[in-house]
């Protein structure tokens, strides 16, 4: 309760701010796109990591103008950098409640003038599970609007092969549970086999995340991945340090 009245103000009073993590073109080595991760710097408990007050904003309602303002936010920003980098940013479920998240996703590109082919936008599987034909449907308009769909965090849910079927994403982010134990593990290894297979036979861009180690990222490239993200490569950074990341990387 006292968090949703604080996370309230610190939204209203720019207390919250966006970092960006680069993702690699495994191909050519260069940053395709940088995903927005939102940081919640509280004035007496410091930092609050977003895995903790994203499902305080979901559970109150405040996930609407919160998802708003990510947007309107990773928009500006990606508007500044190279044409050929992307911006990635996260949808929660609770976000497509609002039958009219396309249209608000198609007044966000306009006023900031990001060409909508590259806006991405990362979402997991939960958005199937309630209201899936409705939310399919605003799915379907978000890519009318020329805007990429990523389903993050694959492999994690129960039925992730099945979502698949039910709409063609521009990319499969495999978790990074996944990867956490490359190369011995011997299950992630088939599972990430598995997963290239079908991005490549389908035509889906893939990436996998939290990469760490130079031997994960090893294992990676022997299966043919196209995108990679991770503390090896890079942290989360403030806006400002983004810029000159995307800028010199050119
Ligand atoms: O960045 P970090 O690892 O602390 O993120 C923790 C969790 O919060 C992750 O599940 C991540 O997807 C989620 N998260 C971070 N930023 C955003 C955001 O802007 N919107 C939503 N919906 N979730 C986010
Ligand atoms: O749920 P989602 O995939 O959006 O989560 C993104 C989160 O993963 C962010 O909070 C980011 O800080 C974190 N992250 C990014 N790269 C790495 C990594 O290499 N290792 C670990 N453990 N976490 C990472
Ligand atoms: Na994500
Ligand atoms: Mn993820």
């Amino acid at each position: 309760q006292e968090m949703k009245v604080s996370l309230r103000h610190a939204l209203k009073n720019r207390a919250l701010e966006l970092h960006y993590q680069p993702l690699i073109n495994l191909h050519t080595g260069r940053i395709t796109s940088c995903e927005a991760l939102v940081r919640w710097k509280h004035p007496e408990k410091g930092p609050v990591s977003p895995a903790e007050f994203i499902p305080i904003a979901e559970e109150t309602g405040l996930i609407g103008p919160l998802g708003e303002w990510i947007l309107r936010q990773a928009c500006t920003e990606a508007a500044k950098w190279p044409s050929q980098v992307s911006v990635a940013v996260n949808l929660s479920p609770l976000q497509f409640r609002n039958r009219r998240l396309a249209s608000v996703i198609r007044d966000i590109l306009s006023e900031t003038g990001l060409e909508a082919s590259r806006l991405q936008l990362e979402i997991t599987e939960s958005v199937f599970l309630n209201d899936s034909a409705s939310n399919l449907l605003i799915l379907q308009q978000i890519r009318q609007l020329g805007a990429k769909i990523a389903m993050d965090d694959f492999g994690t849910g129960y039925s992730s092969l099945s979502y698949l079927r039910s709409f063609r994403f521009d990319k499969i982010k495999v978790d990074r549970s996944f990867i956490a134990d490359l190369p011995t593990g011997r299950e992630s290894l088939a599972i990430i086999r598995a997963v290239a297979g079908i991005g490549r036979t389908l035509g889906i861009t893939t990436t996998v995340e939290g990469v760490e180690t130079q031997t994960q990222l090893d294992a990676i490239n022997a299966e043919g991945f196209d995108e990679a993200q991770g503390y090896l490569f890079a942290r989360p950074v403030p806006a400002s340090q983004i810029l000159e990341i995307v800028q010199s990387s050119r």
